[in-house]
């Protein structure tokens, strides 16, 4: 891959609402921005750690720090051919997943540019759960909704997305805000598909209220326990008639392997960001089907950069269950990329088909949002 720049950009969006969950309330989005050029090739990546270390111990500045001290001198010194080369390069790095990723998703939009082909038919090349697989025209979406001031509020605004068309309700929940917004939901709308968050907000002396939420036929419960345990899922999910699905506790295919084989959940949910890069992304997507379970693609309040990259790994035959995939309306006024991502009245969205990430990102809105900026070049360092 002939890269010869690299460049950083810091930016900061404004969303639409704030979006609350047990760990804070977001209310500016920021996110590291990466541009890779070489033979007049350009691709793009985002970063999606954020400004503090709520989901995650990653944040802005650390993402920032190891790709300009470590990931980028890194790239510069091994040759590769595929963006499936660069995780090799980048274990030295231990950890620093969401670094890695931003990279890793830039060499993607890159390779897949260069070679005129779109995302989602390279994913599709390189998954193994299904031969062959064939890129679909849509694929059905979900939102995700954060915790509001009172039920009767959740409730107007999940009667909201249902009229814009989406078939599938993730709720946040925290502890004193769980089962009371679940039974309002449900006495209002009774056979929708909905599923909750709790972002790793309890422990097992809450198993009742997790007990209690298996009469409501929800289609899973994400993360209801600390962010790096298997072992304390697997004695819940023992529990429980309700699926759980991971997120904060799977950062690789090893995880993931663990996860459904000692029975700590029975879906997950995969988020690029989270777990290194679309490359270890795919190996999970591919052992989960192997286990008969399914997965989802995750959100990280993404620009349209990231959602392009996102709905291409969500169009893979494993991803059995809708993502937290939004139209670009639902974050943002204004996308830093054309076309912007719409939600049709069936819950759907197109995926893209042009080359790469198959959306153009638009200059002038992405300066409008940048904060601070720094180019690396081949040889410089
Ligand atoms: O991108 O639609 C989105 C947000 C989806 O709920 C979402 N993400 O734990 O799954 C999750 C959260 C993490 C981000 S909260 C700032
Ligand atoms: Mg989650």
């Amino acid at each position: 891959m002939n890269i010869e720049r690299i460049e950083l950009r810091m930016i900061a969006m404004p969303l639409v609402a704030p979006f609350e969950t047990s760990f804070g309330i977001e209310r500016v989005e920021e996110h590291i921005i990466v541009r890779v050029d070489g033979d007049g090739v350009t691709g793009w990546g985002e970063c999606v750690a954020s400004e503090g270390p709520w989901y995650s111990y990653e944040t802005n500045q650390t993402a920032w720090h190891v790709l300009r001290e470590f990931l980028i001198p890194l790239f510069w010194q091994k040759e590769i051919a595929a963006p499936q080369d660069f995780p090799r390069v980048a274990a030295r790095v231990r950890g620093h997943n969401m670094a890695k990723a931003g990279l890793e998703a830039a060499l993607w939009d890159w390779f897949a540019k260069a070679n005129g082909k779109s995302l989602a038919q390279l994913f599709h090349r390189t998954q193994t759960a299904v031969s062959p697989s064939t890129v679909p025209e849509k694929i059905t979406v979900g939102v995700s909704v954060g915790l509001q001031a009172t039920p009767q509020a959740l409730v107007e605004q999940v009667r909201n997305y249902l009229a814009e068309g989406y078939t599938r309700i993730k709720i946040k929940i925290k502890p004193q805000h769980d089962l009371e917004l679940v039974r309002a939901l449900r006495a209002e709308f009774p056979k929708i598909r909905l599923q909750v968050d709790a972002n790793s907000a309890y422990t097992l002396h809450d198993a009742d209220i997790f007990r209690a939420m298996d009469e409501f036929d929800l289609l899973l419960i994400e993360q209801p326990l600390s962010n790096d345990d298997i072992f304390q899922h697997i004695k819940l999910q023992r529990e429980l008639k309700t699926a759980i699905c991971l997120d904060e506790s799977i950062h690789s295919v090893d995880d993931a392997d663990a996860a459904l084989e000692l029975g700590a959940c029975r879906i997950i949910n995969i988020k690029q960001g989270r777990v290194s890069g679309f490359t270890e992304a795919i190996k999970i997507h591919d052992l989960a089907a192997k286990y008969n379970a399914p997965v989802w693609c995750g959100g990280m309040l993404e620009s349209g950069i990231g959602r392009a990259a996102n709905v291409a790994l969500a169009s893979l035959p494993n991803f059995k269950l809708p993502g937290d995939l939004s139209a670009s309306r639902r974050y943002y006024h204004t996308d830093i990329v054309e076309p912007e991502f719409i939600v049709d009245a069936e819950g759907k969205m197109r995926v893209p088909t042009g080359p790469g990430i198959g959306v153009q990102v638009m200059p002038r809105n992405l300066d409008n949002v940048t904060l601070s900026s720094q180019v690396f070049r081949k040889g410089e360092a």
